[in-house]
């Protein structure tokens, strides 16, 4: 539990883990997200041709795009965990979880493996990996298959690709490092198909979701000198386009395509507040901001919750982002 804790250190400590134990418990954040998958699906592959015996679990379900990753009907979505839950469990996995809260699960202390990128991780495991250079938490899990020499397949290549192609939004953020890069041949070598990826992540979404972009679009207000952009998702719009919660995967990131725009917001109206996402450009950290609900993240990607109604909310927000820019 140590601060002193090394990337290198909890790769080793994971490797050891998967290795001593027979039966692993995989899970990841709420609303789990390309990385979030592709490392927990990875991770199950790897272990289970070391022969252990994994489920993967996630409190909520995901988008459409994200069910082409092989291995994700697999993949089970529920409100709790196993009902043998801990008992003949030898680890559980909690994959890009910087607080254990952030399953979504009752998950008790004991043997518990963290394995994050996400600054301000609690480092609240028995193992804690993590990596803040790491593009994805698939790539961290790929050096640990490094280490352990598990033969890599397509379908791991892929979802480990998965991973990294969709947290460094297809190679374009600023965690495109040469790191990255490097970990993309790696996985093209062992049979991930770029081409094919792009068009099972980003040209098959729902027509649901995109007519409720549309609608989403519409509401884009742009404040504080063309700096924020602020976009609504009420409650209603579902209906109005006939979208599922898992439809709103990217929406955010429209207010960022604008130039000047340096932070970008999207308020979910929700039960007793709003959920809100923060993309932000390079220098303004909007992982400070979603902090002060109680969220977090990167700093350029971050989420929180906020317990009041929509203009409310937008109009608070809209003051703390304005003094994370700064002027
Ligand atoms: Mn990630």
């Amino acid at each position: 539990m140590s601060e002193m804790t090394s990337p290198d250190l909890g790769r080793r400590q994971v490797a050891e883990r998967l290795q001593q134990g027979n039966t692993f418990l995989i899970t990841a954040h709420r609303n789990p997200d390309g990385d979030a998958l592709g490392s927990s699906i990875a991770l199950a592959r790897i272990a289970e041709k070391m022969g252990k015996r994994t489920a993967i679990v996630v409190r909520d379900g995901f988008s459409k795009p994200l069910h082409n990753i092989p291995g994700a009907d697999r993949v089970i979505v529920s409100d709790i965990l196993p009902p043998d839950y801990p008992n003949g469990i030898d680890a559980v996995f909690t994959m890009e979880c910087p607080e254990h809260e952030r399953t979504g699960f009752p998950v008790l202390p004991g043997p518990v493996v963290n394995i994050d990128h996400h600054l301000g991780n609690k480092m609240y495991g028995e193992i804690n990996y993590l990596d803040l250079e790491a593009p994805s938490v698939g790539e961290m899990v790929m050096q640990v298959n490094d280490l352990l020499g598990v033969p890599m397949d397509p379908e791991m290549a892929t979802a480990m690709y998965i991973s990294l192609a969709t947290d460094t939004g297809f190679f374009r953020y600023s965690n495109t490092t040469l790191r990255a890069f490097e970990a993309a041949e790696k996985l093209v070598r062992a049979g991930a198909d770029p081409g094919q990826i792009s068009l099972w992540i980003n040209e098959s979404v729902t027509s649901g979701s995109v007519r409720l972009l549309g609608l989403c679009l519409n509401t884009m207000e742009i404040v504080s000198q063309g700096r924020i952009a602020t976009i609504d998702l009420p409650q209603r719009f579902f209906g109005e386009a006939g979208a599922t919660a898992e439809d709103t995967e990217g929406i955010v990131n429209y207010g960022r395509l604008i130039d000047g725009v340096l932070v970008s917001a999207l308020l979910k109206e929700a039960e007793g507040g709003c959920r809100v996402s923060l993309r932000a450009k390079p220098g303004v950290d909007v992982q400070a901001v979603a902090a002060t609900f109680g969220g977090g993240g990167h700093k350029a990607a971050s989420g929180c919750f906020i317990p009041q109604p929509m203009s409310e909310a937008k109009k608070t927000l809209v003051g703390l982002l304005e003094r994370a820019i700064g002027r």
